[in-house]
């Protein structure tokens, strides 16, 4: 007592201290080799002549050869972009050990809050203190993060000579589909500029979203929130069949993709599990959805069981057609009003103002809402000019609608929301993630030291053992394709959802009947850290299925 050091909790000690696995072809860095593969990734048009000075990079993966290498000294720079997952900490770790492995006068420097860091020089150098304080810890607190894009000619600038003030010969990005977008701009300008440094992507999201199969399987920090999640979902399906009496609908976060909620079933098998992309392609209504749930309540109810568990996934509102609708023309009438001006007053006031600009059936619509749900959609809009969706009680408005119509038939539920998000995207990684971005980290090094740029670093055959897992670099040009974001034509690194054609989503659907009405609910418990390997190196379901 009284030293002023803060301690920390047992867990996070033991874990400063917990040695993760290494693949057999990043055992030895000095030894290894990048080779370039004859697949190639097809360049879109675009990206030929938007990204010309990055758009011959092939298809590379790492080797083992015999003879050990020397390396000079190397100074590389990262930073995180977007929300945190847990495992960015590992990749620092990965990549310091790694460059010290290369050559121990290498330096690590660490990009302050996101791209804000790149382009206002906020930079230290990472000391051997800060490495081993963060080792196997989740969040990304030792640098921050940020939203902040790099799109005008004076923040790539900035970057240009922030990169040019720190001498790096590296600068790797942890992001997701929009950071990796960035990032492959950055690589080409920083080659047009003729400077020597490497700009590498490392795939990050709690979504799930960002893969590339068969070369890049997941994104790390994917598995740590599903598995948390899990563990509270499976402790509410552990209730159901004690207390007999409540019906649960829990959304849980992932953005527009319903990777999240898919592991989550299969880790849970909760009663109904709602995918985003299937009611999208079925075109299905919010009645219809409704309907599709109270007919699952009210086989239960006839069977006795007056208890269950929904699991919603956070983006679903975006494809229910009338509420996509809705969220539409709600944020053309901010648009018009004017964002600033409509967050100075106060919610009643913004919705009437709202009100006034929807026509007479999107006023019905709006004004039948739940208020919880109501008030998310007059959160006012994002940095992007688009209706914060994530503000959106979806559980509400959809436990709200399922009672109303079973009160008509005279069943009244019990009943429970709950929102998963936040909860999930910063504790301490799973084995997998750990063990996932330090060889991230390493496998990254070796790209600086091989002046190669413009990749995603990425390692598969991951259902394997740790001692089996490939490394690959991916040309960040061959991974894109154009869309429409703002009203123009744009070339980005394409989400990639729910495939309602994969073998995860065929194996959960063939599956679901059968949890609907039985009790097939799982408890995974929390994650494990030590014991039995199929405990301590589990991996996500949904990723071993389909690769
Ligand atoms: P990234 O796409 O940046 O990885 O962030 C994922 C996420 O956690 C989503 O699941 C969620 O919708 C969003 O971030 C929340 O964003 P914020 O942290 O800005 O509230």
């Amino acid at each position: 007592m009284g030293t002023g050091k803060k301690p920390g909790s047992l867990i996070e000690a033991e874990l400063k201290n917990f040695k993760v696995r290494r693949p057999d072809v990043l055992s030895s860095l000095q030894q290894v080799e990048l080779l370039e593969e004859k697949t190639v990734l097809k360049l879109h048009p675009k990206a030929k002549s938007d990204l010309k000075e990055i758009a011959d990079n092939g298809l590379l993966s790492y080797k083992k050869n015999g003879a050990a290498k020397k390396y000079p000294p190397f100074k590389v720079g990262i930073l995180f972009s977007g929300g945190p997952a847990s495992g960015g900490h590992n990749i620092i770790a990965g990549l310091y050990d790694a460059l010290k492995e290369l050559n121990g006068e290498s330096q690590v420097i660490g990009i302050m809050n996101g791209a804000d860091g790149l382009i206002k020089a906020d930079a230290k150098v990472l000391t051997v203190q800060d490495i081993d304080s963060i080792r196997n810890q989740g969040g990304f607190y030792l640098l921050g993060t940020s939203r902040t894009k790099v799109e005008k000619k004076e923040s790539f600038d900035a970057c240009l000579s922030t990169i040019k003030k720190l001498e790096l010969d590296g600068l790797l990005v942890a992001g997701g589909d929009d950071s990796n977008t960035n990032a492959a701009h950055l690589a080409a300008r920083v080659k047009k500029e003729g400077l020597n440094c490497s700009v590498i992507g490392i795939p990050k999201t709690i979504d799930g979203d960002l893969a590339y199969p068969p070369y890049l399987e997941t994104s790390f920090g994917f598995y740590t929130a599903a598995r948390t999640y899990s563990e509270m979902v499976g402790n509410i399906c552990r209730d159901l069949p004690s207390s007999r009496k409540i019906w649960h609908f829990v959304k849980l976060m992932g953005r527009s993709a319903s990777w999240i909620t898919l592991e989550t079933a299969f880790q849970t098998q909760p009663n109904i599990a709602l995918i985003g992309e299937e009611i999208k392609e079925k075109g299905l209504t919010i009645s219809e959805i409704i309907d599709e749930i109270c007919e699952v309540v009210l086989k239960r109810h006839k069977a006795g069981k007056k208890y269950g568990i929904v699991l919603i996934p956070e983006g679903i509102v975006e494809f229910i057609p009338e509420i996509k609708g809705l969220i539409k023309k709600v944020n053309a009438a901010i648009v018009k009003i004017g964002n600033d001006e409509f967050m100075k007053m106060c919610l009643q006031a913004r919705r009437e103002v709202i009100l006034v600009e929807l026509d007479e059936s999107t006023q019905r619509l709006f004004a039948s809402l739940p208020q919880e749900v109501q008030n998310g959609l007059l959160c006012g809009l994002d940095p992007h000019g688009n209706v914060q969706v994530s503000q959106i009680a979806s559980e509400v408005l959809i436990m709200d609608l399922v009672c109303q119509k079973l009160e008509k038939q005279g069943i009244k539920l019990t009943t429970q929301t709950h929102f998963y998000g936040y909860d999930g995207r910063c504790g301490y990684p799973t084995v997998f993630d750990a063990t996932y971005t330090y060889n991230l980290g390493r496998a990254a090094s070796l790209l600086v030291a091989s002046k190669k740029s413009g990749y995603l670093v990425s390692l598969n055959n991951l259902s394997a053992d740790v001692s089996e897992w490939k490394a690959l670099a991916l040309p960040l040009a061959g991974m894109m394709s154009v869309e429409e974001r703002k009203g123009k034509e744009s070339l980005v690194i394409s989400k990639y959802l729910v495939d309602l054609r994969s073998k995860a989503f065929l194996e959960f659907s063939s599956l679901r009947e059968k949890w609907a009405l039985e009790d097939s609910y799982l408890c995974p418990g929390p994650i494990q850290y030590w014991g039995p390997k199929e405990l301590v190196e589990a991996k996500s379901v949904t990723m071993q299925l389909n690769c």
